[in-house]
């Protein structure tokens, strides 16, 4: 009897195994069966192995004449580990710090009201978001992102202008290094899948985003809801998830585009309710 093969997608779970196995030193061969005997097709399993490791190479410590030399980047004040901290007269909880790749999680940077009027001032404003189209620097409907968004211009209202203040102030960045405020709601099953949020160069279209303030550095994804299920901030190379809390935020920055940042990072699919966020990113120099 012929059964019908049923699709096999590679989750972060499986790459994590992969590298898992390869990192104790299992032969690829081994590796190749043990997928096989759980039920994978052979080729899915060979393709999977083979991306996994190729992506998993690129992230390993390279001799540093190899990368592209460091640039300054975003960075709270976090000598001594405080647990608070006071951006432009609001008070900011320090809740996990991670040194490589950088990572910090914010609670309380934005209130239950800040949370509100942003989604207020967004929801008429939102279409299907779009990612970059490498070729032309212009941007598509990309399946591997499923949100809804919106972008607001930087200052464009006294409460973004505040959130804005206060981002500066947390991240020790000027304001007009950001780009405009986006705003994105994911409805259950939306997600946005693994990527790093800074422009490769070698792609052709990179060159048009680059002129308008070089780099991005560095991201600020802010919570403004508590999703019901699921909608989770993953990096998919250090198995990091960060809950999505309202008020609450991730921030992470890299010194270099490249892979070896460990800035890979996701946002998986919403299982139950909506999840909203707002991203501030962050440019090497001022945004134009
Ligand atoms: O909504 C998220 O958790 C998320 C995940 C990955 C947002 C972004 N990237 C982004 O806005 O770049
Ligand atoms: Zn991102």
């Amino acid at each position: 009897m012929n059964t019908v093969a049923k699709p096999q997608s590679v989750t972060p779970e499986l790459r994590r195994w992969i590298i898992e196995q390869a990192e104790a030193g299992c032969r690829p061969q081994d590796v190749i069966q043990a997928m096989i005997t759980s039920g994978w097709q052979e080729d899915v399993a060979m393709r999977a192995m083979e991306s996994t490791l190729r992506e998993h190479l690129a992230t390993l410590p390279a001799d540093e004449s190899d990368l592209p030399p460091p640039v300054p980047v975003p960075e709270p004040p976090l000598a001594g580990s405080p647990s608070e901290l006071l951006a432009d007269g609001h008070l900011v909880k320090v809740l996990t710090t991670l040194k490589h790749p950088r990572v910090v999680v914010f609670g309380g940077l934005l209130t239950d009201e800040e949370c509100n009027g942003l989604m207020a001032l967004a929801e008429a404003r939102l279409s299907r978001s779009e990612t970059v189209d490498n070729a032309t620097g212009g941007s598509e409907v990309n399946p591997s992102r499923t949100s809804d968004g919106m972008f607001f211009e930087r200052g464009e209202h006294a409460l973004i202008a505040r959130i804005e203040r206060r981002i500066g102030a947390l991240l020790g960045w000027p304001v007009e290094n950001g780009e405009g405020l986006q705003i994105l709601r994911y409805r259950p099953g939306a997600e946005y899948k693994p990527h790093h949020d800074y422009f490769d160069p070698v792609h052709a279209g990179s060159a048009t985003i680059l002129a308008r303030g070089g780099q991005r550095v560095g991201t600020l994804v802010m919570y403004l809801n508590t999703p019901e299920g699921g909608g989770a901030t993953t990096f998919p190379d250090v198995g990091l998830e960060v809950a999505p809390v309202r008020g609450n935020a991730v921030f992470f920055s890299y010194t270099r585009a490249h892979p070896s940042t460990k800035t890979l990072h996701g946002g998986a699919p919403v299982l139950a309710g909506e999840k909203w966020v707002a991203t501030k990113w962050l440019r090497e120099r001022e945004f134009v």
